[in-house]
């Protein structure tokens, strides 16, 4: 494994500044207003908002035969990055955009999947198509290494907690997140905030895998729209 690999596996992030070209990024992140637009819709139904404390909309160009990511998906040293980490065989999931509207909570604190299992998880591979700054506010949260220390606490969902590290991620700045760190976003104050995700797998890990996400106040399963533990 090489030197970013391991850092990756010690701190359970890693940051890459100027990983994509500004014209890629313009390109892609005209496309995402395009397809939200100035007020979209929330996805997720009301109890999800608001017992989660994250208010963000995904969309997931790749399932509605929209190509325009494709670059992103191919980007060799991108994959070879992923192979470092992940081992070989690793698989591209799905690719998924994150918009969050003026005035949102952007996303309390979380693992994207259940921890239970250190062998299976998803890989984040988030890139930003703007500049996240004091301005916009959704600034990116994480606590080193939580990524082995088994589930998150329970707790207050956007709590400031000591050894926290907030990313503010530019332009074409790539983000590797490993699924069971605890992460959250801090919520949007100038006019809108995304984000963007090719997630990754390792060999051997059911595609299904972020169908959990854990909160530090519940357990909750996309697939079904539901709250699966409450956790006091
Ligand atoms: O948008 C971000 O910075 C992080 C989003 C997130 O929690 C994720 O993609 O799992
Ligand atoms: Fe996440």
């Amino acid at each position: 494994m090489n030197e970013l690999g391991r850092k990756f596996w010690k701190e359970g992030y890693l940051v890459i500044e100027n990983y994509f070209d500004d014209e890629l990024m313009d390109y892609l992140n005209h496309k995402i207003i395009g397809h939200y637009g100035h007020n979209p819709r929330w996805k997720h139904n009301e109890e999800f908002l608001d017992k989660t404390e994250t208010e963000v909309i995904p969309w997931f160009p790749f399932r509605e035969g929209n190509n325009d990511f494709q670059p992103i998906e191919d980007d060799q040293g991108l994959n070879d990055l992923t192979e470092s980490i992940l081992g070989k065989d690793w698989k591209q999931l799905y690719l998924m955009a994150m918009f969050s509207k003026k005035g949102t909570r952007g996303q309390a604190w979380h693992q994207d999947c259940p921890p239970e299992n250190n062998k299976q998880f998803n890989l984040n591979r988030l890139f930003y198509t703007h500049d996240i700054t004091d301005e916009t506010g959704g600034k990116t949260i994480v606590m080193p290494g939580s990524h082995l220390t088994g589930i998150i606490s329970v707790g207050d969902p956007h709590e400031n907690l000591k050894n926290q590290v907030v990313l503010a991620p530019k332009k074409g700045t790539l983000v590797l997140l490993h699924g069971h760190i605890w992460h959250r976003v801090r919520p949007i104050t100038g006019s809108y905030r995304v984000s963007v995700n090719s997630r990754a797998i390792p060999k051997d890990t059911p595609d299904d895998i972020t169908d959990i996400a854990v909160y530090r106040n519940l357990r909750y399963r996309f697939s079904t729209n539901e709250v699966i533990e409450e956790r006091t």
